[in-house]
């Protein structure tokens, strides 16, 4: 009897398998992965799935299906777009892509601002191999710092402003060395600094995915533009330069509530 009830419990599991459609008729690595409208559970098509660092991309087919055909090793950002719909991004690695993934993208609010949808690299291009995520960089550095202007709406001090970052890998404080998210041992960097309007308003200590910064609202100017600045932070040890902390980041937006 209870044979019988296993062998029934594997094909269970094996169905959706099965049921996935083939490409290429070769079992793949990553079969069985989804995106769906994160409320409804409805599948979407065309969404554009992208691993940037990999340069990596493929879109979802007519039942919101996709494969990566692809090496997923040390941790990676991987980036979900649909015209409609919240930038998503989310922090995989080898474990999480060997799973089959279910990923719900939310539509885009009217106030949404999206500030930037692409994966941005501050830093110097000079770190550790200890570093958290070292040897995904591959995207050069634009420097130790990112600012963007951009218009807030009339309206806006009607809700709570919130900065989103998508996803963050790299950073190397003290923080993220005790949370084993790099293996460097002698050093550790001051954290990046989020700045609104000219005033330090966060630091970003840890690495991860869908972090909110609420913006103070006597900083906001209505019905103007605001101004985003992420500066990365340094190298606590290393007193001979300058030697930035080399991270990555994607999906900046302005979402209220
Ligand atoms: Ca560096």
């Amino acid at each position: 009897m209870k044979k019988i009830f296993v062998l029934i419990m594997f094909f269970t599991l094996l169905m959706p398998a099965y049921c996935a459609p083939l490409t290429g008729g070769v079992s793949e690595i990553g079969l069985g992965n989804k995106v769906v409208d994160a409320k409804t559970n409805s599948p979407i098509s065309g969404a554009q799935v992208s691993l940037p660092k990999e340069g990596y991309k493929t879109y979802t087919d007519n039942n919101g299906n996709f494969n990566l055909n692809t090496d997923v090793k040390d941790d990676t950002i991987m980036s979900v777009k649909k015209e409609g719909y919240r930038p998503f991004s989310v922090t995989i690695n080898k474990e999480i892509a060997a799973k089959p993934m279910v990923l719900g993208i939310q539509k885009s609010a009217a106030m949404d601002v999206v500030i930037d949808s692409d994966m941005l690299h501050l830093g110097d291009d000079n770190f550790s191999n200890d570093s958290a995520n070292a040897g995904e960089f591959r995207v050069e550095a634009i420097g130790p710092s990112y600012t963007k202007r951009f218009m807030m709406a009339a309206n806006t001090l009607a809700y709570n402003n919130f900065l989103v970052i998508g996803s963050i890998i790299g950073i190397d404080t003290k923080m993220a060395r005790s949370m084993r998210q790099n293996s460097i041992r002698n050093s550790y960097s001051s954290p990046p600094e989020v700045f609104f309007n000219g005033r330090k308003i966060a630091e970003i200590k840890l690495n991860g995915d869908n972090q909110k910064i609420k913006l103070p609202r006597s900083l906001i100017k209505p019905d103007q533009i605001n101004e985003i600045t992420i500066q990365t932070g340094v190298n606590l040890f290393q007193r001979a330069y300058i030697d930035y902390d080399d991270i990555e980041l994607m999906n900046l937006t302005i979402q209220t509530e």
